[in-house]
Order: C-alpha cells, then structure tokens, then sequence
C-alpha cells in the first residue's frame, strides 16, 4: 500500500470529500488535521499555499475539485464516457458556483455590507440555484449527475454542511430532501459509514 497522507484543516469543508473518497477506495491514510496556529509554518510546503493537500509516497496533490476527480477515477466513480464525465464536472461546476456565491457573503468583513448581501441573495438568487440543484438531483435518482454513484456525490456530501453554514439554512435538507439523498447514497457506503463513526465530529 502506499503511504498516503491527507492534509486539511480540521473541518469538514473543501476536505470530506477527498476523506470519504479515500475510505470508499479501501485506501488507509493519515488524516492530518492541520491547526491553524501550525498553518504560517506549513503553508509554504503546499503547492498553492493552500490546503487540502494529498501526498502519495511524498507526491503532492492540491486543488480539492482535481483530487475528487483524480479519486473518482482512481476507484471507478466517473461516467461511462466523456459525455456522461462532461455532465460530472458539469454539475460539480455549477454547486461550486453556489458555493462561490455564498462563500463570498459567509467570508464578508463588513458586517452591515454582508448583512444587506446574505438578504439579497436569500431573495433573489440562492432559491433559483437551490431549485435548479433539487431538480437535477431528482433527475438523477438522487445524484448529482449521471444517475449514479459518482465523485460528484461525494462533493456533495463532503461540503453539505459547510454550504448548509455559508447559506445561514440549517434546515436546507428539510427544504430540499433530494440533497439529504445524496448525502445519504455517499454515507451509507459501508467504509465511508466506518471513516465517518472513527472520524472527529465537526459542525462544518
Ligand atoms: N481552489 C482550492 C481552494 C483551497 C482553499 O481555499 N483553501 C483554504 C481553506 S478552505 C486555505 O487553504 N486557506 C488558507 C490560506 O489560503 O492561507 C481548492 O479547491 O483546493
């Protein structure tokens, strides 16, 4: 086996997926859970200064979006062809323009200007997206694209909770159950049910 060793902050966020992606692949690894006051030492270390990182036999591997796919393929999570892995990055694409939209309200310094902006959002863009998200979801059986189990599934499952905290929707599942299926088809695989009892509880 090789070793491999999985660097993120202790959260859940931009690396559960790569997380659950290595336990659905039988792949053991170090799950490195870097504090923050450790981060200015080993920042310099990481490709793009950024983290998650994944280093196979001391090979490093950063970009969360590019690990999932690199897993996916890794372990047979990927479309039957280029169209069905068009749709993939497709739909990754468009939660991560969801994410985008709300990361930039969640990490605003200007509390006033974030406030006006979390509204207008609530409003008039985040129901249209979320519509948009619950009706391909529900045309893929629960997925978030081609009908099946992919790495898109664990995308998802992975930056459920960190989305349902930048959208101030603590309810988002309630609203929208065809995520929670999506979350739940990604947790209720046997070594990703067995990673997520051993691993720490985090709220996002
Ligand atoms: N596009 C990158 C973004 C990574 C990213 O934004 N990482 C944040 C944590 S979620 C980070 O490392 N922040 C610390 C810093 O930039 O110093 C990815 O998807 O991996």
């Amino acid at each position: 086996m090789p070793n491999v060793v999985f660097y993120y902050f202790p959260v859940k966020a931009l690396g559960e997926a790569v997380r659950m992606l290595l336990a659905y692949g039988g792949q053991e690894f170090e799950d490195n859970r870097v504090p923050m006051e450790k981060w200015p030492e080993f920042k310099p270390s990481t490709p793009f200064g950024q983290m998650p990182v994944l280093e196979i036999d001391g090979k490093k591997y950063a970009q969360s979006m590019a690990i999932a796919r690199y897993l996916g393929r890794k372990y047979g999570l990927v479309g039957k062809d280029i169209e069905e892995d068009f749709e993939i990055d497709q739909n990754v694409e468009f939660l991560n323009d969801i994410r985008a939209k709300a990361a930039s309200v969640h990490y605003e310094a200007d509390v006033v200007l974030k406030e006006k902006k979390h509204a207008d959002f609530a409003a008039n863009l985040y129901p249209t997206l979320l519509s948009k998200l619950d009706e391909i979801i529900k045309k893929n059986n629960g997925h978030l694209a081609v009908g099946k189990l992919t790495w898109a599934d664990f995308v998802f499952a992975g930056l459920f909770d960190y989305l349902k905290m930048m959208l101030q929707t603590p309810d988002l599942e309630q609203k929208y159950p065809s995520f929670k299926q999506v979350v739940d088809n990604v947790l209720s695989n046997p070594k990703v049910k067995a990673y997520v009892a051993k691993a720490p509880e985090t709220t996002f």
